[in-house]
C-alpha cells in the first residue's frame, strides 16, 4: 500500500521462522497480539492489516472507494478476507510449505475451505474489474496478498483453476508502483528442493516427502556409506 502510494518505508526483517512472534519480548515490546506485520509510524506501532490499510487509505486519500456504498463494500470484504480467505490461505501456505509436521488431514480440510473461498472470489472478480467496482481499493490489496506468492507456494495455478482471479491479479500487478512480495519484502526466499543432490547416480528424497531445506544432511550412498553434505542455493 505504501509503495503503491509512492511512499518510502524501511522494511525490518525479523526471524519469524524462529517463532519470534511467540516470545514474551516481542509481545512486550512490539505487539501484544504476537503478530506481524507491524507498521511503525512516528514511534507508534500499528498492527492488524485491515485497520492499517484503512488508516493509510485515509491518510493518502487512495484506495478507499468513492462513495458510502463502496466504502461499506470495502469493509465487508476486508472483514471477510481476514476471517476467511487470507486467514485460511496464510496458515495453509505455512503448513504446506514451511512446516515439517503438517497433518495431511488438516491440509486437506484447509484446502477444501480455501477452494470454497477462492470460488467466492472468482465469482466476485468475474463480474467487475476490482472487488468493489471499476477501481482498486484496499479490499483488493488485502485479498491479493497471499495469492500473490508464487504458485508453488500457494498450491494454485490460477491461470488453470481460477481464470478470473488470475486476470484480477494481473490487473493489480499492473497498478503503478506495484511490486511483488519477494521484490518488496526483506529476507531471502526459502530454498526448496523437490529432489536433492545427485549422489551415486540417484536423487535423494527427503525422508518424509516434502521439501529439503538448505542445511546439513546425512545421505546414504548406494554402497551404504553415510556422507554429510551441505546444501546451498
Ligand atoms: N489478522 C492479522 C493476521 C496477522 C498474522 O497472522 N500474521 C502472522 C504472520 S503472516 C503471524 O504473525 N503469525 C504469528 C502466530 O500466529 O503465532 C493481520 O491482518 O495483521
Amino acid at each position: 500500500m505504501l509503495t503503491l502510494c509512492g511512499e518510502t518505508s524501511e522494511p525490518i526483517w525479523i526471524d519469524f521462522a524462529s517463532r519470534i512472534t511467540w516470545t514474551q519480548e516481542l509481545r512486550a515490546t512490539v505487539n501484544p497480539m504476537g503478530e506481524i506485520p507491524v507498521l511503525e509510524e512516528e514511534s507508534r506501532k500499528l498492527t492488524q492489516t485491515a485497520p492499517i490499510l484503512l488508516r493509510l487509505s485515509e491518510r493518502f486519500d487512495r484506495f478507499g472507494g468513492w462513495n458510502e456504498a463502496e466504502r461499506f463494500e470495502v469493509l465487508r470484504w476486508l472483514f471477510w478476507d481476514n476471517q476467511k480467505l487470507s486467514g485460511f490461505m496464510a496458515s495453509y501456505r505455512f503448513l504446506r510449505i514451511f512446516s515439517k509436521v503438517a497433518d495431511p488431514a488438516v491440509l486437506t480440510w484447509q484446502r477444501r475451505r480455501v477452494d470454497d473461498f477462492l470460488g467466492i472470489l472468482e465469482a466476485q472478480v468475474g463480474k467487475r474489474p476490482f472487488i468493489v467496482g471499476e477501481e482498486s481499493t484496499i479490499a483488493d490489496l488485502s485479498l491479493c496478498a497471499y495469492l500473490s506468492f508464487p504458485a508453488d507456494e500457494t498450491g494454485y495455478d490460477f491461470a488453470e483453476t481460477h481464470p478470473h482471479i488470475d486476470a484480477w491479479l494481473s490487473r493489480i500487478a499492473h497498478l503503478p508502483n506495484w511490486q511483488a512480495p519477494y521484490d518488496l519484502l526483506p529476507g531471502k526466499r526459502l530454498p526448496r528442493f523437490r529432489v536433492g543432490p545427485r549422489l551415486s547416480g540417484r536423487f535423494c528424497q527427503p525422508s518424509k516427502g516434502g521439501f529439503l531445506e538448505v542445511g546439513s544432511y546425512v545421505l546414504t550412498t548406494q554402497s551404504g556409506r553415510r556422507k554429510q553434505v551441505e546444501m546451498w542455493v
